[in-house]
């Protein structure tokens, strides 16, 4: 392991490099088909999920944007954007990727980019443009799509005929893009449909990405993978043929679960994140780092700040990796010397270091226990006073 003088001056680096993009629907009441359990201290307005965003900022220092979803954040589409703007300055976070929905829509039943009905696409396309128009108005780069389209039954769909409906809309949405704006393309094996996803892998969402244009990347949520994947594999591959454009972080222990970050396999996170320190610190700026997660039970500011905090820890250690040391280990096919010292950056105690860095920043130590002194928990609760009845959405 290298001098402590050297691991400090690497830890403070690369904590000064790490930024991650909160969900506005992280703060929101979400659950499962059985059933929803209130907060009452759940965001419902986007005013609410702004100020929630601009506390976690306040209390990690490295969250400055809040991901956005089209209809759940901006029923009005881009004539929200006054209004969000003001939202922006008053809370201190600002607008980031911007989230089509192709999901809720009753007439989007059997897909929609995807759909049979020229018509249906078209209107589904419509979205999609619409959401570039959003992104421009507030700013933002990316457009992060994930598409629920497939079907629950073989024979019942053309799978070709719908991959060849897919690129076509595909491209005219990257045709609206500004110069600076991105199409980030989310894969997901299954869920909703459960037969075949119109966009199943990281192959199918590099294909769509590369027939689009240049301005489009593939989006990586980590539970979109079976669980015997090796994610981390993935991501060398989207790195080495430059199409990766971000992740959707979160964990899991079976599905796509949208548990906290680093609750179930933290080793995993600190292998994805060494993947991407190996391509050095100008790939970063391309690379989105974003939370996905749905908090069903913990209380949704707590997890949030839980998982700035984690994912803080995570790429710190993947930082302590003396990567030339490892680079001629592996190249000796000294496994176990390397694995020793590839684990031991994963087993080094960091959150002494990143106390100091964020002492050195004017930031709490502890953010979770800053959370929890700041009262501001009990203050939402009291002002939002959300209904605390469980409720079924299963039928
Ligand atoms: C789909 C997904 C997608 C979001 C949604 C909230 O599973 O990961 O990224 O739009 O969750
Ligand atoms: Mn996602």
């Amino acid at each position: 392991m290298q001098s402590e003088s050297v691991l400090h001056e690497l830890a403070f680096k690369a904590l000064d490099s790490f930024q991650i993009e909160i969900p506005s629907w992280g703060f929101a009441n979400t659950g499962t088909r059985f059933g929803k359990f209130f907060q009452a201290a759940a965001a419902s307005t986007l005013e609410e999920k702004f100020s929630d965003a601009g506390q976690v900022h306040k209390l990690t220092g490295v969250t400055p944007t809040l991901a956005l979803h089209v209809l759940w954040d901006l029923p009005h589409g881009a004539s929200d954007a006054a209004a969000v703007r003001a939202l922006e300055s008053r809370f201190g976070v600002t607008s980031g990727s911007i989230n089509p929905n192709l999901f809720q829509d009753q007439e989007f039943k059997f897909g929609s980019l995807c759909n049979p009905s020229a018509e249906i696409r078209e209107r589904a396309v419509a979205h999609m443009i619409d959401s570039v128009v959003i992104a421009r108005e507030l700013g933002s780069r990316d457009i992060s799509l994930w598409l629920p389209d497939g079907s629950n039954y073989p024979g019942t769909q053309s799978i070709r005929k719908r991959i060849a409906w897919l690129e076509e809309a595909l491209i005219r949405t990257h045709a609206e893009l500004a110069p600076n704006q991105r199409l980030l393309v989310e894969y997901k094996p299954f869920e909703p449909a459960f037969y075949h996803t119109d966009i199943g892998d990281w192959g199918m969402a590099a294909h769509l990405a590369v027939k689009a244009g240049p301005q489009a990347r593939v989006l990586v949520d980590t539970g979109h993978h079976y669980a015997t994947q090796n994610i981390e594999q993935i991501v060398a591959w989207l790195l080495h043929t430059n199409m990766l454009g971000g992740f959707h972080f979160n964990d899991r222990r079976y599905a796509d679960d949208d548990l906290t970050l680093g609750s179930i396999d933290p080793y995993q996170i600190f292998r994805i994140f060494h993947e991407i320190q190996l391509s050095g610190r100008e790939a970063l700026q391309d690379i989105a780092f974003m939370i996905d997660q749905s908090h069903n039970l913990k209380g949704k500011m707590e997890a949030m700040v839980q998982t700035v905090a984690t994912g803080q820890e995570l790429w710190l250690k993947a930082a302590l990796v003396d990567r030339d040391q490892l680079a001629s280990l592996q190249d000796k096919c000294e496994l176990v010397a390397a694995e020793e010292l590839f684990r031991g950056a994963f087993w080094h105690d960091v959150r002494p270091v990143l106390k100091e860095w964020r002492r050195s920043k004017g930031l709490p130590e502890d953010p979770l226990a800053a959370l929890a002194e700041s009262g501001y928990v009990q203050r939402i609760s009291a002002e939002r006073g959300g209904k605390l009845a469980p409720v079924s959405s299963y039928a």
